[in-house]
């Protein structure tokens, strides 16, 4: 498999970056009941309402809530009655994939720029740029395709200092936010496409964004032995945006891939992974308030120290709260997983605590995709 390695560039030899972004924006998610999922991501995801927009402030036809964790931003969007295409698409795609991510949305410096790089390098357009404004200033705007029906807002809110986007109003936490914040940031956003398609829209990454491979990938070697998909990992130059991409592999069990693409009804966002400082205490946080994790078997934590050596967590404490351990050159990682957060078997979340390692946790893939097989196995979907 060719793979182009990933560099930081040298500082002298460094070319100006020809799509240069500020990070992630916000994960938006186009949901049945946000007023409830907006409960949920406050009470057992520890986050933060900030802002808010619906009939009570002049959207009929939506209503979004803003809830924030550091500079991670989720947005969720409920229709209450189509008017709209907007209002179409909405009930349309919560008909067709259940809650889902509507959005990527990807801060940069200027939108405009952004967009006709993306355009001219194949992307398709699905908003041109557009401005938003009102007494905060100005937000500009524009949207290109991804996989399924996913979008990339570009966002450029460095002339705002409103509530979210203008049109938002202000709004306090729904209850009292944890003692201790549970995670910070969004440390990558994962997408499912459909078999024999990953190349396509790694490719699709390289051109339009001029995103580079990292080295972190899932071969057939791999796939083949025990993942039952194929992964490669693009980001933009400063790794502040990383994108991996899973086709499903054809293994001796079904892919769960494979179940994510039948029951979401195409390709589409599939893990959200989250930077904590403290997993041990967000972990038994999120226990306590009734988040479920993937089961890691005792047997891993019994050889753990015998390649992963020390990590600052005891591994009783890891065994406790099954968390996952990754090592490299670089340093090491702590992750965990959650089982999927909807009825259907589609989009979940990774915490994820990184100690220097810049990886996505290739030497837990066994122990990580077996858990998986046997929550579908339960579903009766392996
Ligand atoms: O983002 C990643 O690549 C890791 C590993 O179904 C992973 O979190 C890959 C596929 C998957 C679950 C986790
Ligand atoms: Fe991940």
């Amino acid at each position: 498999m060719t793979q182009t390695t990933h560099h930081t560039p040298a500082s002298t030899a460094r070319q100006a970056d020809p799509f240069p972004v500020k990070g992630m924006d916000a994960v938006v998610f186009a949901v049945g009941n946000a007023k409830q999922a907006a409960h949920y991501y406050s009470t057992a995801f520890g986050m933060q309402l900030v802002a808010y927009s619906g009939p009570e402030n002049g959207s009929r036809e939506t209503a979004s809530y803003v809830l924030e964790n550091g500079s991670a931003r989720f947005v969720f969007t409920s229709v209450i009655k189509p008017v709209t295409e907007w209002g179409t698409f909405l009930t349309e795609h919560v008909a067709a994939h259940g809650d889902g991510v509507i959005d990527l949305a990807i801060e940069v410096p200027d939108a405009r720029a952004a967009y006709a790089y993306a355009i001219e390098h194949g992307a398709r357009s699905v908003a041109e740029p557009y401005e938003l404004k009102d007494e905060h200033g100005t937000v500009v705007l524009a949207a290109i395709a991804t996989y399924g029906k996913t979008r990339h807002t570009l966002v450029e809110r460095g002339g705002y200092d409103g509530p979210y986007l203008p049109g938002y109003v202000a709004a306090d936490p729904i209850v009292e936010p944890p003692a201790q914040r549970t995670f910070q940031a969004v440390d990558h956003c994962v997408g499912n496409v459909e078999l024999g398609r990953m190349n396509e829209w790694v490719a699709f990454y390289n051109k339009v964004m001029g995103f580079t491979n990292m080295k972190e990938f899932v071969g057939d070697d791999i796939a083949t032995e025990y993942s039952a998909l194929m992964s490669k990992v693009v980001a933009d130059g400063t790794l502040k945006v990383k994108f991996p991409i899973n086709e499903p592999a054809i293994a001796k069990k079904k892919s769960q891939i494979d179940e994510y693409l039948e029951f979401y009804g195409g390709a589409g966002v599939q893990h959200i992974a989250l930077n904590t400082n403290d997993i041990v205490q967000t972990v038994r946080q999120m226990r306590a308030s009734g988040v479920q994790f993937l089961d890691t078997p005792d047997s891993y934590y019994d050889t753990l120290g015998e390649w992963a050596g020390e990590t600052r967590v005891p591994v009783e404490t890891l065994r406790e709260l099954k968390i996952l351990v990754d090592r490299d050159e670089d340093g090491y990682l702590l992750q965990i997983f959650t089982k999927p957060v909807q009825d259907r078997p589609t989009v979940f979340f990774e915490l994820i605590e990184r100690h220097g390692s810049m990886g996505f946790g290739k030497g837990n893939f066994k122990a990580l995709f077996e858990a998986i097989e046997r929550e579908q196995a339960k579903r009766g979907n392996l």
